[in-house]
């Protein structure tokens, strides 16, 4: 009997029973839970077509008005974290609907989020006393802390997809936020005034322009679709098609050549027609909205041994997310064009971004 109960299993068992209500534990029980060889992570590769959600938006439409709702979102949920509201561990991703006469009142966050436009065109979003129309394609930024509402002026029901930082402040605890008070900003500057002052490659030289001090966040809030598949195309025609990557293009913020936010990247890039890419992965996970085109994306992860893999055929406005580390190939049948946005300038910052591209 004593030779058992002083077994170093018992031994150990009874420490860890003991020490429990001091809220103390053993460190060698997950240690290699806590330092992984490599990235293990729960969200796993999935696909939204669009098919399957328009309706779910539309009804979603007739339930709620996006006043009540303050924003009508459908979350995309990662299968691996559902109840998180994450896409990833660190990112939400949702489609949000505003129908002809809606308003999505103002308020302002400590989260970034970026707008892509899929569906629909007239609706516009204020962000800091200025309107920018959206179209499809277009990609919008609203910085930490900004002022944003969006209204709908058209005729259409108008769908984007909102990509923001929210996981990652509340594992930092930063999240803050305030109603503005009325439902929407008064306007300061016409449109188009923040393009013509950020748009071109040049930078205002009055003193007082307001830039953001840090640069952590682009000066330029929308970077117009015509613009970027404008330059896909020429660098189709013009330059060497990447074997992994195809034509593949970073958005950038005009101040600094950095990201265009402080958490998110966000990447356009071009598949052309018969394009058969090699393997990739990197620790950002990345997700990504299908503008154009038709394509599948083969999505692996070896876990202990045995390979899972995920075949996703994707067409228009379908979404798909691929997690850290995991291997993914892209191939497109016609002319395919990609937006995608991940995690990538955290990793950079904290220095531990790998990629690696395989054969
Ligand atoms: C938000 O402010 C918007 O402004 C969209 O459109 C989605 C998800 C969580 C928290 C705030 C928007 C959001 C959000």
């Amino acid at each position: 009997m004593e030779a058992i109960v002083n077994h170093p299993t018992e031994l150990r068992a009874r420490l860890y029973a003991d020490m429990d209500p001091a809220n103390l534990t053993p460190l060698w029980e997950s240690l290699h839970a806590l330092v992984p060889r490599q990235p293990r992570s729960p969200s796993v590769p999935a696909l939204w077509r669009y098919d399957e959600v328009r309706p779910f938006l539309m009804r979603a439409g007739e339930v709620i008005t996006a006043e009540e709702a303050i924003r009508r979102v459908l979350i995309l949920e990662n299968p691996g974290l559902r109840g998180q509201s994450a896409i990833t561990q660190s990112l939400y991703a949702g489609l949000q609907l505003i129908l002809p006469g809606e308003v999505a009142p103002s308020h302002r966050h400590t989260a970034t989020a970026l707008r892509f436009v899929v569906e629909g065109e007239g609706a516009f979003t204020a962000v800091n006393g200025e309107r920018t129309t959206m179209r499809p394609g277009d990609f919008i930024i609203t910085p930490s802390w900004t002022w944003h509402d969006h209204g709908n002026e058209s005729d259409q029901p108008v769908v984007w997809l909102d990509a923001l930082d929210i996981p990652t402040l509340r594992l930092l605890d930063a999240g803050f936020a305030e109603d503005y008070g009325a439902a929407q900003q008064p306007v300061l500057r016409s449109e188009g005034s923040n393009f013509a002052r950020f748009g071109s490659n040049m930078a205002p030289m009055a003193h007082d322009a307001e830039t953001d001090p840090h640069g952590a966040t682009s000066p330029l809030f929308c970077y117009p679709y015509a613009r970027s598949r404008e330059a896909l195309a020429r660098l189709r025609r013009d330059a060497p098609v990447d074997p992994w990557d195809g034509v593949k293009l970073r958005y950038v913020n005009p101040a600094t050549g950095g990201w265009p936010t402080p958490t998110l990247a966000t990447f356009l890039q071009l598949l052309p027609a018969g394009f058969e890419g090699k393997a990739w992965r990197q620790t950002d996970g990345a997700v990504f909205s299908v503008v154009e085109g038709r394509g599948r994306a083969v999505i692996e992860r070896d876990v202990d041994g045995q390979v899972h893999r995920s075949v996703f055929e994707f067409g228009p406005r379908d979404h798909f997310v691929v997690p850290s580390w995991h291997c993914c190939r892209l191939a497109a049948s016609e002319d395919t064009v990609l937006f995608s946005f991940s995690d990538r300038p955290i990793h950079s910052a904290l220095g531990v971004l790998r990629q690696e591209r395989l054969d």
